[in-house]
């Protein structure tokens, strides 16, 4: 398979540190606020492991008035091809995509706008074949349709699936493994999504693990999900724990800290 052509190999990558405001984002359920100090500390790592797994990381500066501006995978796509401005349907977020869109106007030849409706990265999963795109709260039919037109410019089939039910994003309970496995929860294994993929379940209790990162040689799984680590450990992987107890507090996982492509 050519390099660019695998979406789980990536050599750069965009991520913005945590605001202080990180403290006040977004969640289902109150656990407590996380700590700005804990979140900034695991965006270290983050950072970090990226670098150590081969990728050069654009940091940018932090946006006070977006508490959730940390987890930038949400407001675009990045491929090696062009990048999409998505729309967030959370009033508090929906700020964001503006925020972005210099700095991907300034990396990328082909910047695309959503037309309509509204998506969240989080809801968007690249596989060797499609892209798929989970509708949910976040996502929603119009934009889920747009984005398969915009997909189309760039070369890509997108294909809508559906968000279980009162799960944030469809990544939240999913992330490639390698172009032809899925690390997946049970519950989204059972909608029949993943027929013609491989998948490995998430061992139960530990549902929020299957919000991993496969970066290059490495799979990113939080520091947490002991059970995970092994399994994926067993199956062959070289897993990195990586810390997420704070960004969890606000429903968030590894995934969501950057946008990463292929640059060729
Ligand atoms: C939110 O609710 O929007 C944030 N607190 C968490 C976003 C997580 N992003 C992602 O899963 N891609």
């Amino acid at each position: 398979m050519a390099n660019n052509q695998n979406p789980t190999r990536f050599n750069r990558a965009i991520v913005r540190c945590p605001a202080h405001s990180v403290a006040h984002g977004l969640r289902a359920d109150n656990v407590g606020n996380p700590d700005y100090q804990g979140v900034k500390a695991e965006h270290n790592a983050y950072i970090a492991a990226l670098g150590l797994a081969g990728v050069e990381v654009t940091i940018l500066p932090a946006l006070e008035e977006y508490p959730d501006s940390i987890f930038v995978e949400d407001p675009a796509l990045v491929f090696t091809k062009g990048s999409i401005i998505l729309r967030s349907s959370a009033p508090s977020r929906a700020g964001e995509a503006s925020a972005m869109a210099p700095t991907l106007r300034d990396t990328f030849d082909t910047v695309i706008e959503l037309p309509k409706g509204h998506v969240e990265g989080g809801d968007v999963l690249y596989t060797r074949d499609t892209v798929m795109i989970g509708l949910s709260a976040r996502t929603d039919r119009a934009g889920a349709e747009a984005l398969v037109q915009c997909l189309g410019q760039l070369g890509k089939k997108g294909r809508i699936v559906q968000t279980p039910p009162d799960v944030l994003h469809f990544k939240t309970d999913c992330s490639l493994l390698d172009p032809d496995t899925v690390l997946t929860t049970a519950r989204l294994a059972r909608s029949g999504v993943f027929d013609g993929l491989k998948t490995i379940r998430v061992p139960d209790g530990e549902e929020a693990a299957a919000n991993a990162l496969r970066v290059n040689d490495v799979v990113f799984v939080g520091a947490d999900f002991p059970k995970t680590i092994d399994l994926l450990t067993s199956n062959g992987y070289r897993v990195v724990p990586l810390p997420t107890t704070q960004i969890g507090k606000i429903d968030a996982g590894l995934s969501c800290m950057s946008l990463r492509w292929n640059q060729i």
